[in-house]
């Protein structure tokens, strides 16, 4: 048995699915509508967070260790071009991938904060910690702006590598939602053009990431929103 607990909203687990389809794997999609209660997700992880993961007697969650668990047991690729890697970190360039996947996870972390903290009644400009975490979106995407070579490579050049894919899901999860936050790719140009190449794939044609703010319940195929609710 293998499946994914994820929400439709969540960018860590959007990455994952993104990184299931590249890999080629089939896997049960529970997807959770709603929020479950503190005792329902505990049921399935200590954090109460999504992404989890089961493959047969494992059970996984963290989005960072199931991409590398996923990346380092199944050695299958689709045939696309340029290739999803083989590597989570590369051996010869252990210490600089691993950095890069963990600031962006940071970059993950503070711009789901800010959009959970938006929906339970505290916005950026009305509390400091939130608006220094906005800032450091800013400066966390020049930064890898900087760790990109050229314009056509990612973060492994030659291939997508998961540290791109992550990136990805986290920016535009900023970009899907109303948080008032201007990120200012028009000034990150190699991570811009990065992610305006990912969108072309079909792992994440089939994955996508939608428009969200409160009221809407679902979704039409081509990603129209449904309102409904009292929110
Ligand atoms: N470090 C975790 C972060 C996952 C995370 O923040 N998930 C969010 C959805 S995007 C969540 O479940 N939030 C509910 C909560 O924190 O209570 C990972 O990489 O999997």
């Amino acid at each position: 048995m293998r499946a994914l607990l994820f929400t439709s909203g969540s960018p860590f687990a959007r990455a994952v699915r993104i990184i299931l389809d590249e890999i080629g794997l089939d896997y049960e999609r529970r997807e959770e509508i709603g929020t479950p209660t503190a005792e329902q997700r505990a049921a399935t992880s200590p954090t109460l967070q999504v992404p989890t993961f089961w493959d047969g007697d494992l059970t996984l969650w963290e989005s960072g260790i199931i991409a590398e668990y996923l990346m380092s047991t199944y050695a299958k690729r689709p045939s696309v071009d340029p290739p999803f890697s083989m590597n989570a970190f590369r051996p010869d360039a252990l210490w600089q991938d691993k950095l890069i996947f963990s600031t962006i996870q940071t970059f993950g972390t503070a711009a789901t904060t800010i959009s959970q903290m938006k929906w339970t009644g505290v916005a950026i400009d009305r509390n400091d910690h939130l608006a220094r975490a906005a800032q450091k979106l800013i400066h966390i995407l020049g930064w890898l702006d900087a760790q990109l070579a050229d314009p056509e490579s990612g973060f492994q050049p030659g291939c997508v590598s998961m540290q791109d894919i992550f990136l990805a899901a986290h920016v535009r999860f900023v970009q899907a939602r109303p948080l008032g936050i201007d990120l200012e790719l028009g000034r990150h140009e190699k991570v811009a053009a990065l992610l305006n190449r990912l969108n072309q794939r079909d792992s994440f044609k089939a994955n996508p990431i939608w428009w969200w703010e409160p009221g809407i319940i679902g979704y039409e195929p081509d990603g129209t929103p449904v309102f409904g609710g009292d929110t």
